[in-house]
């Protein structure tokens, strides 16, 4: 892979409406574009750190300083075969996985378009459709979820994943379930509650949830292990899984059922394929997890939920979810059956539109090998 150049944008873009959950309020996504050019192809990614360490350590900053000083001086003294090297490159830099993944993310772009595959067709995921849900926040009162959610309903999405936090629980379950009652409906509660809560888990029982994900703390599989047992809901881990020996452990020691992949949080794609991989053998299903993505990124996580053993729907929304205009053409859609197209075109499969790139960016650095 003869990269020779690297450019990385910070962008802020505005959600249409606040996202709320348990650890905080977000009105303006930041993140960073990562590009990459040579041989004249050029490789997109997006890097999901955010811009406070709230959903994990990682920040913009934190992304940018290793992103700068470490990973891309790597990859200019590296000569990588695929996109699947590069986690091993990268090996001795601990940790940081939204970072490493924003530019790997970037390369299995730049090595599909040179081979003129879609990103779909290199990570051997074969679906031209997949089934998508939305990931709802946090709302100011109980009747507003009710009505927000009936307006997703309408717009044709066939699965409702619901924040929840300590005080707004239960009741908006319950709610939902008496307006709602044959809904696929989940709850995430963003690592905010304790072992000691599991009554309310327990009282979940009764809703016929399709999960409930990332209830205690967001690197525990211990306890969340003793909370499956007392529960008949399905547990799925989301802040917890790191890498497919988290997955295998957490499976193993029975801390869940089902899994939430979102390649950011794993280091990159190839990592989320040996989830993806790791989960099938044991008969566990995985679904792919967002992270409010621009189109850029939101193209490589509907190219990885064509995976077969992504058995429940994503938090993979339309574009017009998030953003007033995206960063890509054509936009992703959500059609009437709940459905959204996987895109065919080489590489992420839908085009950059580099004069909205530049309207969001507020920093850019250039660097060449
Ligand atoms: O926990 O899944 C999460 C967004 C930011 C940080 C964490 C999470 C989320 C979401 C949004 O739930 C999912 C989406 O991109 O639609
Ligand atoms: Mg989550």
């Amino acid at each position: 892979m003869n990269i020779d150049r690297v450019e990385l944008s910070v962008i802020r873009m505005p959600l249409v409406a606040p996202f709320e959950t348990s650890f905080g309020v977000e009105e303006v996504e930041e993140h960073i574009i990562v590009r990459v050019d040579g041989s004249s192809v050029t490789g997109w990614g997006e890097c999901v750190a955010s811009s406070g360490p709230w959903y994990s350590y990682e920040t913009n900053q934190t992304a940018w300083h290793v992103l700068r000083d470490y990973l891309v001086p790597l990859l200019f003294s590296a000569e990588l075969k695929t996109p699947r090297d590069f986690a091993s490159r990268v090996q001795r830099v601990r940790g940081h996985p939204m970072a490493k993944a924003g530019l790997e993310a970037a390369l299995w772009d730049w090595s599909a378009k040179e081979q003129g595959k879609s990103l779909a067709e290199l990570f051997g995921a074969r679906r031209e459709r997949i089934v998508v849900g939305v990931s709802v926040g946090i709302q100011p009162t109980t009747e507003a979820l009710v009505e927000r959610v009936g307006q997703y309903l309408s717009e044709g999405y066939t699965r409702v994943k619901i924040k929840i936090k300590p005080g707004r629980d239960l009741e908006l379950v319950r709610a939902l379930r008496e307006n709602f009652p044959q809904l696929p409906l989940q709850v995430d509660a963003n690592s905010a509650y304790a072992l000691s809560d599991a009554p309310i888990f327990r009282a979940m029982d009764e809703y016929n949830l399709l999960l409930i994900e990332q209830p205690l703390s967001n690197d525990d599989i211990f306890q969340h292990a003793k909370l499956q047992r007392e529960l008949t809901t399905s547990l799925c881990l989301d802040e917890s899984i790191h890498s497919a020996a988290d997955a295998e452990a957490a499976l193993e020691l029975g801390a869940c059922r089902i899994i939430n992949i979102k390649a950011g949080r794993v280091g990159g794609f190839a990592e989320a394929i040996r989830i993806h991989d790791v989960c099938a053998e044991r008969g566990a299903p995985v679904w792919c997890g967002g992270m409010l993505e621009s189109g850029i990124g939101r193209a490589g996580n509907v190219a990885l939920a064509a995976l077969p053993n992504f058995k429940l729907p994503g938090d993979l929304s339309a574009s017009r979810r998030y953003y007033r205009e995206d960063l890509v053409e054509p936009e992703f859609v959500v059609d009437a059956d709940g459905t959204m197209r996987v895109p065919r075109g080489a590489g992420i499969g839908v085009e950059v539109i580099e004069s909205r790139l530049q309207n969001v960016t507020v920093q850019r650095e250039e660097f060449r090998k």
